[in-house]
């Protein structure tokens, strides 16, 4: 009996060391704390919801041009996260002779086939100048952008469309 007891007594404590490890675990993605990484020395979380979220900007230093492989580009530089933001930037006309604009799918057949009366204009061709036309990706859903300009044809063959499914952030990569 007394053994029994003392049996179920450690199993007792070994299951609450094992909840308290999980718990660290859960908290700090890893074992153990680093309390440079959001932990003061209290133990208490203080997230900072902006810290990670990063300016992309389309493109790269080809910015949002005719003829750029955006969804090699897409590719090679995903994953994206929520709340990243993607900045277009192509200058307006008449500087520009084949200005741009942003348009945005929400059917992925539309996309494929470069559909643009079923696409809604999220930036015009004068909204990339400058520091260029933000989107923020809010949701965790597929984004399907392109360039709306020349009856489609820099959607076709410009090869100015790309898709995105920003990804929950893991705050402790
Ligand atoms: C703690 O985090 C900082 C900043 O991210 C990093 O430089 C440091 O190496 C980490 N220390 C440990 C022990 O993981
Ligand atoms: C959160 O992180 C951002 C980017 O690193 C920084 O600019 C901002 O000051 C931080 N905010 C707080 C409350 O720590
Ligand atoms: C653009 O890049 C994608 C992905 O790398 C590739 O599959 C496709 O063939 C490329 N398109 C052209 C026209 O080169
Ligand atoms: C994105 O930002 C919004 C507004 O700042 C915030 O409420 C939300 O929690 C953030 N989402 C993620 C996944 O960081
Ligand atoms: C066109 O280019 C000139 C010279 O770079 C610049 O001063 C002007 O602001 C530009 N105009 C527009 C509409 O971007
Ligand atoms: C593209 O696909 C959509 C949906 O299947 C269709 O409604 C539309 O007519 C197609 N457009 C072209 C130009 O093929
Ligand atoms: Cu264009």
């Amino acid at each position: 009996m007394g053994f029994k007891i003392s049996a179920g007594g450690l199993l007792v404590a070994m299951l609450t060391a094992t909840m308290f490890a999980v718990n660290m675990a859960n908290k700090n993605g890893q074992f153990g704390f680093n309390y440079t990484d959001g932990f003061s020395k209290f133990g208490h979380y203080h997230p900072n919801k902006t810290q990670n979220s990063k300016k992309i900007i389309v493109g790269g230093s080809e910015l949002w041009r005719f003829g750029f492989n955006y969804t090699d580009w897409a590719i090679k530089n995903s994953p994206f996260f929520l709340n990243d933001t993607l900045v277009f930037k192509y200058e307006s006309p008449p500087n520009n002779t084949r200005p741009h604009s942003v348009y945005i799918f929400s059917k992925l057949n539309n996309f494929l086939n470069c559909s643009l009366t079923k696409a809604t204009m999220v930036a015009s061709v004068t909204q990339g100048a400058g520091q260029g036309f933000e989107f923020v990706l809010k949701k965790s859903k597929p984004y399907y952008f392109a360039c709306g300009e020349s009856n489609g044809i820099h959607c076709k063959l410009g090869q100015m469309k790309f898709s995105v499914v920003p990804k929950f952030r893991c705050r402790y990569p």
